[in-house]
């Protein structure tokens, strides 16, 4: 069976985008393959967090992954700093990692653009993710459409320890949906949508009330032309709904654009809203039942164990590769 690995930051309340671009993806891969799906707070502490706050987001994020389908008897959830092999391979990732390539993510430099303390952690972080990755022999890595270039880099630097040390880790490729990669801002259709955008009303969060969703759907900047068509160019507030949509119900985009022939902006925007309530409002029951649920616990506990136990295997063939420790004598 293939190995898939992900992993999402709990650095706030996950968003349709996160939804749509990775975790939809999760499910739907977790019948048929060996899957790891992780909480990243040691990326998420790659800047400031408020501690309360972190602990309550890595809780919210567990539930979140249960309540999105992600099934503990299939798949293994766990959190990262559970898991002391990922920090300690991380350090080894960093040690072949060039200043040159981690100055070209551009993850990093978006987050760092315009800041005056900026973190060495956020600067090494794809050394960080490459480990999460190599840890588990992954052979998939779904993700959304801003991830690739990281996971170029996991490819690059796995190919160097392989070629350096010994040939010990499988090497990943990164896996797209074909709709909804990357959905956009609800207000600056050219940004991505982000979890932790200042502008409450660019991101539709898993956990907003039917209401506020309608609102921010509603209030969705678009353009004066009242066609709806997909057109990324001229119309990226249309085309980004309609994304939306068609992610949400499955229909396709074709199919949305003839529905709409010579309706208006007003009935799309009314449906597109609809479409994500219902997509949503189970998931939020669901995630309501867990979230103060010692079950929950028990899931992350018995996940801790499942990944240490496979990622340790990898750590003592990488610390024999590279030299570390000693062997007895
Ligand atoms: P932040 O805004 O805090 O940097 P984020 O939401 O961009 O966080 P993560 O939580 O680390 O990033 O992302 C988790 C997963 O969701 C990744 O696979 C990422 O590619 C995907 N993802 C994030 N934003 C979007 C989006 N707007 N559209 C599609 N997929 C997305
Ligand atoms: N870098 C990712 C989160 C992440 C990840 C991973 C994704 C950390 N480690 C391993 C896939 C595999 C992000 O910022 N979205």
């Amino acid at each position: 069976m293939k190995v898939i690995f992900s992993g999402i930051q709990p650095s706030g309340t996950l968003t349709l985008g996160n939804y749509l671009g990775a975790l939809q993806q999760f499910t739907e891969l977790q019948n048929d393959h060996d899957c790891y799906f992780c909480i990243v707070d040691e990326h998420a502490i790659t800047v400031p967090q408020d501690r309360l706050k972190l602990r309550d987001n890595i809780r919210s994020l567990a539930a979140l992954y249960l309540a999105s389908g992600i099934d503990p008897k299939k798949a293994t959830l766990f959190i990262q700093s559970e898991v002391s092999a990922h920090a300690q391979l991380g350090w080894m990732m960093q040690s072949i990692s060039y200043i040159g390539e981690l100055e070209r993510m551009t993850q990093f430099k978006d987050k760092a653009e315009g800041k005056s303390a900026v973190s060495s952690a956020l600067f090494t972080y794809p050394a960080l993710m490459a480990a999460d990755i190599l840890l588990y022999g992954t052979d998939i890595v779904p993700v959304g459409d801003d991830q690739k270039q990281h996971l170029e880099l996991t490819r690059n630097l796995a190919e160097r320890f392989n070629n350096r040390y010994n040939d010990i880790f499988t090497m990943p490729e990164v896996r797209i949906p074909k709709v909804g990669a990357r959905i956009m801002s609800l207000q600056e259709p050219t940004k991505k949508m982000s979890k932790s955008d200042e502008n409450e009303k660019g991101f539709v969060s898993m956990l907003d009330t039917p209401k506020k969703i309608e609102k921010k759907i509603k209030s969705a900047v678009t353009d004066s032309e009242g066609i709806v068509k997909y057109d990324k160019e001229n119309k990226p507030g249309i085309s980004n709904l309609l994304t939306i949509y068609s992610s949400c119900t499955g229909e396709s985009i074709e199919d949305l654009e003839k529905k709409y022939e010579g309706k208006g902006y007003g009935d799309f925007k009314q449906d597109v809203a609809d479409a994500v309530v219902n997509l949503l409002q189970p998931l939020q029951e669901r995630y309501n039942e867990l979230i103060n649920s010692p079950k929950l616990d028990d899931i992350l506990d018995d996940g801790a164990d499942k990944a240490s136990f496979k990622a340790n295997k990898m750590l003592k063939k990488a610390n024999k590769a590279m030299g570390l420790g000693r062997v007895r004598k």
